[in-house]
């Protein structure tokens, strides 16, 4: 099956976009500054109820996003494919869900569907579709893992298998997320959006082996060419395998990997986190990824009106032009 690795290894470069509701608070909750450096796990860091969370989600209206300046300003950027945030640990569906109604169509101002603006664009400009899905956690839902607050008895954020396997309660509540939500939600995206490239899973290691093959399989019976990465369980289930940062050499250079980097601290949009990485410095990243034959995804985290801050945007551009002078293609 090694053929459908092909347009991944010829691309090198891509970018990710982690875009939700947690671009509103964008780090800060109630006036305060909360302490975690990712934004998007600030329902999980401040607490907030699921109740409240809705309630913030319910007003959003990000009418600045425009799907085609995003996918060409990615271009000018030298990135080749784009991994964008389907649902990410706070449950809300950045898409139309017909599976729940917890989503940016249905329960956001906004009523547009971003993923299938993006889909287009994305089609319209040969750029390639990722989704990233965090298929094992889900804070909104009261039998999925991670929010503990509201629903006492759910399966903490932080623990591992081993702390719900065996309790049959817990287990049989998480198989009615997995069946009843996730794999649903996974199977509209790979039927709704057209050809995707790759489905970007995350904390895999919270599920059963059995399990991150019950994603294995939705993803490709619907699209037998669609990649998957490894965090879908963990390696060796998928096509590629993941590194966190500055994890370079300890890689095999004859497997295929991939490099996942921010620009500043957080993945989501945070106002107070100003500790840009300079551009030459993801360029000699890149240099040393690209080298060790692994591929770079560069973040962006768009804000709440749905564009790119400019500090954000400057330097995927200057990225893109060391590209043109210095690149291949
Ligand atoms: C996860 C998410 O929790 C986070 O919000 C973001 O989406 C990121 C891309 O993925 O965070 C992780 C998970 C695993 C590692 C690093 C960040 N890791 O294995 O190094």
């Amino acid at each position: 099956h090694n053929h459908r690795m092909e347009w991944w290894r010829e691309a090198r470069l891509g970018l990710f976009i982690h875009w939700g509701p947690y671009a509103l608070p964008a780090g800060e909750w109630k006036g305060e500054e909360i302490q975690a450096s990712y934004s998007e796990h600030i329902m999980l860091r401040a607490k907030i109820p699921a109740a409240e969370y809705e309630e913030m989600a319910a007003g959003w209206n990000p009418s600045s996003f425009d799907a085609l300046k995003w996918v060409r300003t990615a271009k000018r950027a030298g990135l080749k494919y784009i991994i964008f945030t389907a649902k990410h640990h706070d449950g809300f569906a950045m898409y139309d869900s017909h599976v729940s109604n917890y989503s940016i169509v249905q329960h956001a101002a906004f009523r547009r569907d971003p993923l299938r603006e993006l889909a287009e664009a994305c089609e319209k400009e040969e750029m390639v579709l990722g989704i990233y899905y965090s298929h094992a956690m889900d804070w909104h839902d009261p039998d999925s893992q991670g929010n503990t607050w509201d629903y006492p008895g759910n399966i903490g954020a932080y623990d591992d298998v081993e702390s719900w396997v065996h309790d049959p309660d817990k287990r049989s509540r998480f198989e009615r997320y997995l069946n009843h939500k996730s794999i649903p939600q996974v199977r509209e995206l790979l039927t709704d959006y057209g050809k995707v490239g790759l489905m970007w899973f995350d904390c895999g290691g919270k599920l059963t082996r059995e399990q991150g093959e019950q994603f294995l399989d939705a993803v490709y019976s619907l699209q037998p060419d669609c990649l998957v990465n490894s965090r879908v369980w963990k390696a060796p289930l998928g096509n590629y395998s993941n590194t966190s940062d500055n994890q370079l050499t300890t890689r095999n250079l004859r497997q295929d990997w991939e490099n996942i980097i921010t620009l500043n601290d957080s993945w989501g949009y945070k106002k107070s986190d100003h500790n840009w990485k300079s551009p030459a410095s993801i360029i000699r990243q890149m240099i040393d990824v690209v080298s060790k034959n692994g591929n770079l995804v560069i973040n962006i985290g768009p804000t709440e009106t749905g564009e790119w801050d400019p500090v954000s945007e400057s330097i995927l551009l200057e990225i893109g032009g060391w590209l043109d002078t210095y690149g291949d293609s």
